[in-house]
């Protein structure tokens, strides 16, 4: 008899709610739950696939070690005996900072990648640390730690309430949503629409979700944030600029005009492409709404002037008093955060605290630029990387450069890849620990409720058993733990459980401001409740957290722990997202730093760019499809073919100028190198712009991935060479990088693409 379980989706930013039907052990179909809290019953086609997604035959189901140079399956045991006779030994000889660590995109989706990663890096002492923020949202964490000294106060747009949305570089039809998390995030634009309200979308492709928009401004990319300096120009020049309450906590208002006097609509013009007049007019619309938010995404980060976009993102929603209310753009509160500290200055958000070995780029957020990864591995001398820990991570196809970080990563004396597929970047480990599929494994979305439009928690445990004598990912990482702390063999995976625990509580112990402040961290550990560790550790958040019990200090009716929360299958719901100016803030002041130093040394950097660029110049932007995920997707049948390909879009103007055709192949230059193509043409890019979507190039040996490569696609990442940075947040240039097209005659689409 079929039965049904519930689990959240883990496939993307929106948390869907998924009712599972499952056979014997297997997940033989997947519908939106529509008694989920924040949900609703929404699900996409990926949630659909889910089950396949989980059955994949390709996925690894024991660990693989490289004995004699080739990776054979191995026991569990035999796996972390190998990093443990390595990984020590390495430090010991080299010092931590020979150890590096790559954190993949999917440690937001797992409660593992939330636990453990924090742990390994303390047990390795290294600073040698690359995540996918900086391909992705660095720029955000470092405008949000300079504006309101937090990284990880980040505003959300209140997608339910606003009157205007203005969306840059974020296409939230095909990729639901990111840094906003909402489940039918089209849904709720319809919604916005339907109640009378406005949506504007700035993008130079007319994607999905800029047809469904009242506006649709397509500029040249990259000129995001000159777009938004004008924006905030005029808001200041038209005297429109009215930050209401706000301007109580603020500092450097009166600063801001000055240091954006030269951004007028007419100086962004030529450089955005844009009518100097339909500038104006969005930023009167803008101040005019009674409630509007701006909210900007991937194509306003991963751009040469990404943390200045972000930074003007949030000035313009400070300007028009919305930042913090409701309507406009907030501030969640998760329930696993830290309970909310009464408001005062902090310790503020510094960059550059220490700097990259061979290049000198600035740590961000105690992290270097993925960019620089590779050649932290293969310049010579000492403080070179030798080993390497890759958890949840593809960055031969997400990084700059593939074929160098490919190359260097064969040169690692020890390489460990915590990864359920045998791919481009997990074949030149010597250890692969593949993690089990999400149905066997529980899920709490640590990350995302933090970035979510309404305050809801929601939790899953496992829906089907764990497969016998595998370890859950919590598990694997635990234990990776102690193999690295030369702990294998000697202690529980629990024990590191037992430890952070430990920590948390002798913390809140010694803390006057804490109402557990003088209790005993034994007693209060044995309050506990959950099957394991993983479990009590999520139990300890949520006590602790703005709406826990306090482990009994604050015992009120509906107080939060996680027995309360597993009586509540489809999860609490905590309200709309409300105001937390001040509390939130923690810069050194106390207050809102609108103008800081490193952004006002910035924005000459920015001037530069109102020149423009020459005419004819192409330049390239990504794109993501509704059936993809980034790099790992593309072994699933269900999720493959029909539109999701690996084509260069380019404009019908273009295309004539060119001499491309439809169906036809070009060859795509850039820094990194060329890649050959089949062309697309289609007036949704706009001129001068051609678009290449990403995490495809499944066309190495070595892997395990028999549907990807049979349609491998190219890896755009290879066009570029890792030097073209966001110089403020380390984060690479993705979109709107300069590139040359030319045509291929049909007979050299039969020949191999060059490498580089
Ligand atoms: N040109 C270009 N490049 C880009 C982007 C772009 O828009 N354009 N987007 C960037 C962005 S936003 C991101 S986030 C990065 C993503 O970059 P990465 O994080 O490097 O890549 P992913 O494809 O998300 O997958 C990472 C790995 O996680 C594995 N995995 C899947 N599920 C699990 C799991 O449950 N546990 C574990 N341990 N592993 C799992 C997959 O097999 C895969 O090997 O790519 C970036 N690269
Ligand atoms: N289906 C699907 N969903 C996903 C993912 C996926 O791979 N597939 N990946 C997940 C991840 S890791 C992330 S981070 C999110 C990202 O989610 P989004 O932020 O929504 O990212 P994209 O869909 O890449 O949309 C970026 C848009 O920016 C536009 N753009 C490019 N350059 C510029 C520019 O200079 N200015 C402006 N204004 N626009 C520009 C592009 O044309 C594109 O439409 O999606 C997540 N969800
Ligand atoms: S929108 Fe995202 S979370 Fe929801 S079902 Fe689709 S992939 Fe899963
Ligand atoms: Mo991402």
């Amino acid at each position: 008899m079929p039965r049904t379980a519930l689990r959240i989706c883990p496939l993307c930013e929106a948390t869907c709610g998924l009712t599972l039907t499952i056979e014997g052990t297997t997940v033989t179909g997947a519908r939106g739950d529509r008694d989920d809290v924040f949900s609703r019953g929404f699900i996409c086609p990926k949630g659909a696939a889910l089950g396949a997604v989980d059955a994949d035959p390709d996925r690894l189901r024991t660990p693989l070690v490289r004995r004699a140079g080739r990776l054979r399956e191995a026991g569990w045991e035999e796996a972390f005996a190998a990093v443990a006779a390595a990984v020590p030994a390495l430090v010991a000889a080299h010092g931590p900072g020979s150890v590096g660590v790559v954190l993949g995109n999917p440690n937001v989706h797992t409660m593992a990648g939330a636990l453990y990663p924090p742990l390994l890096l303390k047990a390795l002492g290294t600073r040698n640390l690359f995540t996918a923020s900086t391909v992705d949202q660095m720029p955000k964490h470092v405008s949000s730690g300079l504006l309101f000294g937090d990284p990880f106060a980040i505003p959300v747009p209140d997608l339910d309430r606003t009157d205007f949305l203005l969306l840059l570089g974020a296409n939230p039809l095909e990729s639901n949503g990111s840094l906003c998390t909402a489940p039918d995030f089209p849904g709720r634009l319809k919604a916005l629409r339907a109640r009378g309200g406005t949506l504007v979308v700035v993008d130079p492709r007319r994607t999905r979700t800029a047809a469904l928009a009242d506006r649709h401004l397509a500029p040249r990319p990259g000129s995001d944030a000159l777009l938004l300096a004008a924006l905030a120009h005029t808001l200041l020049a038209e005297k429109l600029a009215d930050p209401g309450p706000l301007a109580a906590h603020l500092h450097g208002l009166a600063e801001l005009p000055d240091a954006l006097a030269a951004f007028t609509p007419e100086a962004v013009a030529p450089a955005c492409d844009l009518a100097p007049e339909d500038v104006r007019r969005l930023a009167r619309d803008l101040a005019a709404a009674p409630t509007a938010a701006v909210y900007g995404r991937m194509g306003s980060c991963t751009t040469r002037h990404g943390t200045l976009a972000s930074w003007l993102v949030d000035v313009l929603n400070i300007l028009t008093g919305n930042l913090d209310r409701p309507g406009g753009a907030l501030f969640p509160l998760s329930a696993t955060a830290p309970a909310p500290r009464p408001a005062g200055p902090g310790k503020g958000f510094a960059l550059g605290r220490w700097t990259s070995r061979v290049s000198g780029h600035p740590e961000v957020k105690s992290e270097l630029p993925l960019a620089a990864l590779a050649e932290e591995i293969d310049t010579p001398g000492e403080g070179r990387i030798r080993a390497l820990i890759a958890v949840a991570a593809n960055p031969v196809l997400s990084a700059p450069d593939g074929h160098r970080l490919d190359a260097a990563l064969e040169r690692l004396d020890f390489m460990v890849s915590v990864d359920p597929y045998l791919n481009e970047t997990s074949r030149h480990a010597h250890v692969v620990l593949p993690p089990p599929p999400p149905a066997q494994s529980p899920h709490f979305d640590f990350a995302f409720n933090g970035f979510a439009v309404r305050n809801q928690v929601r939790w899953s445990p496992r829906a089907v058993p764990l497969q016998d004598g595998r370890p859950d990912e919590c598990e694997i990482h635990a234990r990776l733990v102690l193999a690295v702390s030369g702990l294998h063999g000697s202690a529980e995976p629990s024990a590191v459980d037992d430890l952070a625990i430990r920590s948390t509580l002798d913390r809140a112990t010694a803390d006057p401001g804490s109402p557990l402040h003088g209790r005993d961290p034994a007693r209060l550990a044995a309050l506990l409740t959950g099957s394991d560790g993983p479990e009590r550790r999520l139990d300890l958040m949520l006590r602790l957290g703005p709406y826990g019990d306090q482990l009994g200090a604050a015992p009120a009716p509906g107080a939060l722990t996680l027995e309360r929360l597993r009586a509540h299958p489809h999860g609490i719901d905590l309200g709309p997202l409300e105001p937390r100016i001040p509390d939130v803030l923690r810069t050194r002041s106390g207050g809102i730093e609108l103008l800081p130093a490193p952004i006002a040394a910035a924005l000459p950097r920015l001037r530069e760019e109102l020149a423009g660029r020459p005419d004819g110049a192409l330049v390239l932007v990504g794109r993501r499809h509704l059936r993809s995920n980034n790099s790992w997707l593309h072994n699933v049948p269900a999720l493959t073919g029909g539109s999701n390909r690996c084509t260069l879009q380019v404009h019908p103007a273009d295309a004539a100028r060119l001499g491309l055709v439809d169906g036809g192949r070009a060859r795509v230059t850039a820094d990194g190198g060329s890649l050959d193509v089949p062309v697309e043409v289609t007036d949704t890019v706009r001129t001068g712009v051609v678009s290449l979507p990403h995490g495809w190039g499944h066309d190495r040996p070595g892997t395990r991935l028999s549907v990807a490569a049979a349609d491998p696609g190219v890896n755009v990442n290879q066009l570029l060479d890792g030097r073209l940075l966001d110089p403020l947040s380390g984060t690479a240039v993705l979109n709107g990088f300069p590139v040359a097209v030319a045509p291929l005659p049909p007979a050299a689409a039969a020949a191999p693409p060059p490498l580089s």
